[in-house]
């Protein structure tokens, strides 16, 4: 019964129906209940907005517990790691539930030994992982391509989320890990990219090939400076689409022209979020699957300007 309840939980994570769910299964008042859920569910949602949580955690740990109160207060002390808890009155057993996103990509938030970047990611059994870094932000790792170590901040993969996002919106991430779909967002970037100098490798699909672009110097300036980009040292196994038109210049969406066009705003024009010049030779924050001018998944010397990538991470790796 519990584990069937707390399936029922991932599915309808924040819900009424998930609030009843628990309501009937602890036996106990419903002032009592409503009073820690309600807690409990803030307590939630501000780890959503970290983790942009998606499917959720089977198992805990068992403790006996003297109360519901008590076991609520034990996952209350947790907050970091315990998303729920089920106390089951009988046995005075107390469920801590932990947050997971399942098999693939795994969530490991039960290890105390958080990580610094991807790069302290030393199981590479699954090719994504998320953890949950020291800073409390929680990211997706490449641990496999180029011996891993890939913080990725930008994904696409089904077309799922939608990447037309006000400024507030790229500066702060979206998207969805377990979509596969998601941007972390600028600050997030900035400041990760603040601690330590790193590498930047964007990796896409067109067509059934593989393409990488590499650059090995990779700075990413702060809002003040409109989240500016700026690269150099290319490798890769398709010429640099980036540095046309998109390198050295400052980030803009729909809501925010830095771009360099005093008639239009390119963010507007082509739909998306990016790092506009004269608007641009790579606009992988453009629209997904569109063959319009400029507007899809644009890797100008992939996929020309009228077609779109089927796949894109841009992700990073602090250097050695
Ligand atoms: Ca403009």
């Amino acid at each position: 019964m519990a584990n069937s309840l707390l399936l029922m939980m991932a599915i309808n994570v924040a819900s009424v129906s998930f609030l009843s769910c628990e309501v009937r299964e602890f036996d106990f008042t419903i002032k009592e209940v409503m009073n820690f859920l309600e807690c409990n569910i803030r307590e939630f949602d501000f780890q959503r907005q970290d983790l942009n949580v998606v499917t959720i955690l089977p198992l805990g740990e068992s403790i006996t517990s003297t109360g519901v109160l008590d076991c609520a207060n034990k996952c209350s002390l947790r907050v970091n790691e315990c998303f729920n808890f089920i106390y089951d009155k009988s046995s005075h057993q107390c469920i801590l539930a932990y947050i997971d996103v399942g098999s693939n990509p795994t969530l490991d938030l039960k290890s105390p030994n958080v990580y610094r970047s991807c790069k302290d990611v030393t199981d590479t059994t699954q090719p994504r992982q998320l953890v949950k870094l020291t800073s409390g932000l929680v990211v997706m790792c490449d641990t496999q391509t180029d011996g891993g170590g890939w913080t990725i901040f930008q994904r696409r993969v089904s077309g799922a989320v939608d990447f037309n996002r006000s400024w507030a919106e790229y500066r702060n991430g979206f998207g969805d890990y377990g979509v596969g779909d998601f941007y972390l967002g600028n600050e997030n970037i900035f400041c990760i990219n603040s601690k330590a100098r790193h590498e930047l490798r964007i990796d896409m699909e067109y067509k059934g090939n593989s393409y990488n672009a590499i650059h090995s110097s990779f700075d990413f300036y702060s809002e003040a400076d409109a989240y500016k980009l700026s690269v150099n040292g290319y490798g890769g196994n398709t010429w640099d689409s980036l540095t046309v038109l998109n390198n050295n210049q400052k980030f803009s969406t729909y809501d925010r022209d830095n771009d360099e066009s005093n008639e239009e705003n390119c963010a507007l024009k082509f739909v998306s979020g990016w790092w506009f010049s004269h608007c641009h030779s790579a606009n992988l924050n453009g629209i997904w699957g569109s063959t319009g001018y400029g507007t899809g998944l644009v890797w100008i010397y992939v996929t020309g300007p009228f077609d779109s990538v089927s796949f894109s991470e841009m992700k990073i790796r602090p250097l050695p």
